[in-house]
């Protein structure tokens, strides 16, 4: 599924803006179709999360489904296209509604849909567009969660085992677009070197089978065409190419055409393609057939009012603030982010792990923290066969969007899942033939969880590169910095004698008031931060096979309300405003001298 895009004989239509909205049913029921104008008074943004929006307790917990609904209208001049709404994500079900049908249903909250209208509204005319989105997580959802029902009240409630907040709604752009009758469907493309040769191996599908010509030009940043070849697939190969480097990005914009007889363009569409090798190869991770050392940050999709709603100025200050840091690189923890990130991405350089919704495959956590009574994960009434089938759905999609993505290197198929219980093996063994099926090219990782050792950890073989999430002196060794720098140390060095892989430090940090300060580093305090930090990388340096380092987190984010966490996680390097705190220093005198 290609994003929309507009060319000569494409275009958009931008459904962004101010929407009605109305709360549906509570839980996990079916929603009611949706057969009228909504009698609301409430209008919400798009793209952004309802929950913080509204002045509102009952929207801000709302479990179940909500209603979107506007006007909309076919252009005229789309009489001989075909056309589409566009949703880039509905967290976490959603639904798209014309008039009174019911036409696209998509579970999982973090990847597009869509619905052809094409034979419902003709061009010219207006037409009522609803879409539906639940927020409901069960044991088959990804990521997974319960419903409980309070004892008192019968207030429905989500339970899930990730801490940061179970946003919903329609957080990236609805668009509605125009595609030829004839169009290309999809592209594929792979990018290889051979000497100073770059080679595009592409695949492109069209609508229908054509007897039409397609056409390939590879056009330089200058705007030159530099290869030009035919077919559906083929190589298409660059003399003296320019690589796309981890901070010095470079694109060829590969352009597919669909050709008619007589000879007029059908249909034409472009992906910035950038000519990389990724491999790894014993401890190394290589780029370009170089090592590479992964610098920056466990992300997150969060800021004030608009929760995970995508907003341009935030991601441009974010990639901003990391540059000024010298991060090379960050994890899209703990879902596909909105794809305007990857093309920023692409386009400034930065290094991507791309990571499934899959978090909080483990009933032993709770909120993000350990608990006593700790339930088994993989068992029929849990984490169970359906789950993996939305795993496996979950997979297939973040790879299917971002699979010509110059800056993912890496695909993460899981966050901190319970790998050292039984059945880890049998669950996850599937998914990550899965992963390497669908994409040969890239190396597959999970990020492992503390209790995870490397002693009790089931599935690491079967994984190219190691990446850990470690809290020693945060949630172990609490304060301890010295005792906390022997066990890392100790936990690095097994895992460096039991594999010969590479190890990233995907999640590393401590929870950090902005402001709060103490002369004795207690936990909590900037100065903690700091020294915390500091000792992990004087750790880093000694272990030969880690191959990189990124802090958990970016910035403050909203987490699920629980006791352990003040108005949301604290782990950031900055505020949740994005003002530094004292750490962000240390890490860009190290990041930008090394
Ligand atoms: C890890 C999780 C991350 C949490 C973090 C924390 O991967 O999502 O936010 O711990 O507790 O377990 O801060």
């Amino acid at each position: 599924m290609l994003k929309p895009q507009q060319t000569p004989f494409r275009d958009i239509v931008s459904l962004d803006g101010l929407w009605k909205f109305a709360l549906g049913s509570s839980g996990n029921e079916t929603a009611a179709p949706w057969t009228a104008p909504l009698a609301t008074n409430l209008e919400c943004p798009v793209p952004a999360s309802y929950n913080d929006i509204f002045v509102d307790r009952q929207i801000h917990d709302h479990v179940g489904w909500v209603y979107y609904q506007r006007e909309a209208i076919v252009p005229s001049g789309w009489s001989h296209q075909q056309y589409l709404v566009r949703v880039e994500a509905a967290t976490h079900h959603g639904r798209i509604y014309i008039n009174d049908h019911l036409v696209a249903e998509h579970v999982g909250g973090y990847t597009p849909f869509e619905a052809d209208i094409t034979g419902l509204v003709s061009a010219g005319n207006s037409f009522r567009l609803t879409i539906a989105v639940s927020n409901v997580l069960t044991h088959e959802t990804i990521p997974p969660g319960r419903i409980e029902v309070e004892e008192f009240t019968g207030k429905i409630t989500q339970v899930y085992q990730h801490d940061f907040f179970n946003y919903a709604g329609l957080a990236r752009s609805v668009s509605l677009y125009s595609v030829p009758k004839q169009h290309i469907q999809d592209i594929r493309v792979v990018t290889n070197v051979d000497g100073t040769t770059g080679l595009i191996d592409y695949l492109v599908t069209v609508s229908n089978s054509t007897t039409e010509r397609i056409k390939i030009n590879v056009v330089d940043e200058d705007g030159r065409n530099v290869i030009e070849a035919s077919g559906t697939r083929g190589t298409a190969t660059i003399d003296s190419a320019r690589l796309w480097h981890p901070g010095d990005a470079y694109l060829y914009q590969f352009q597919v055409s669909i050709v008619g007889s007589d000879d007029s363009i059908i249909d034409t569409y472009s992906v910035a393609t950038g000519v990389r090798t990724v491999k790894v190869s014993g401890n190394q991770f290589l780029i370009n057939d170089k090592p590479f050392y992964f610098t920056g940050f466990g992300k997150h999709e969060d800021s004030n009012v608009r929760g995970k709603g995508y907003d341009p100025a935030y991601m441009v200050h974010d990639f901003q603030l990391m540059n000024w840091m010298g991060a090379n690189s960050f994890r899209t923890s703990h879902y596909p982010y909105a794809e305007e990130v990857m093309d920023f991405a692409d386009r400034h350089g930065i290094v991507v792990i791309d990571e499934t919704p899959a978090v909080g495959l483990s009933y032993s956590i709770g909120a993000g923290q350990s608990s006593e009574d700790s339930q088994q994960t993989f068992t029929p009434e849990g984490i169970n066969n359906k789950t993996r089938e939305a795993h496996k759905q979950a997979v297939r999609e973040l790879i299917a969007r971002d699979k010509n993505h110059a800056s993912v290197v890496m695909w993460s198929i899981a966050n901190e899942p319970a790998s050292h219980e039984a059945g880890a093996r049998e669950y996850f063994a599937p998914l990550v033939d899965l992963a390497h099926e669908l994409d040969s090219t890239r190396p597959v990782c999970f990020t492992n969880y503390g209790d995870a050792t490397y002693e009790l950890d089931r599935i690491s073989d079967m994984f190219n590169v190691l990446c850990l999430n470690r809290y020693f002196g945060w949630y172990t060794q609490t304060g301890e910095i010295e005792e906390a720098e022997a066990a890392l140390e100790k936990e690095l060095l097994g895992w460096e004698g039991k594999y010969d892989k590479p190890i990233v430090m995907t999640e590393y940090g401590a929870d950090t008031i902005a402001g709060l300060h103490s002369v004795l580093g207690l936990p909590w305090s900037e100065e903690f931060q700091v020294e915390l930090l500091d000792m992990y990388h004087r750790v880093f340096d000694r272990v030969e096979s880690v191959v990189g380092e990124q802090v958990w987190n970016f910035a403050d984010f909203q987490a699920a309300v629980g006791v352990s966490r003040v108005d949301g996680n604290k782990k950031g390097i900055f505020t949740r405003d994005r003002k530094p705190k004292a750490a962000a220093q240390t890490l860009r005198n190290r990041w930008r001298h090394t």
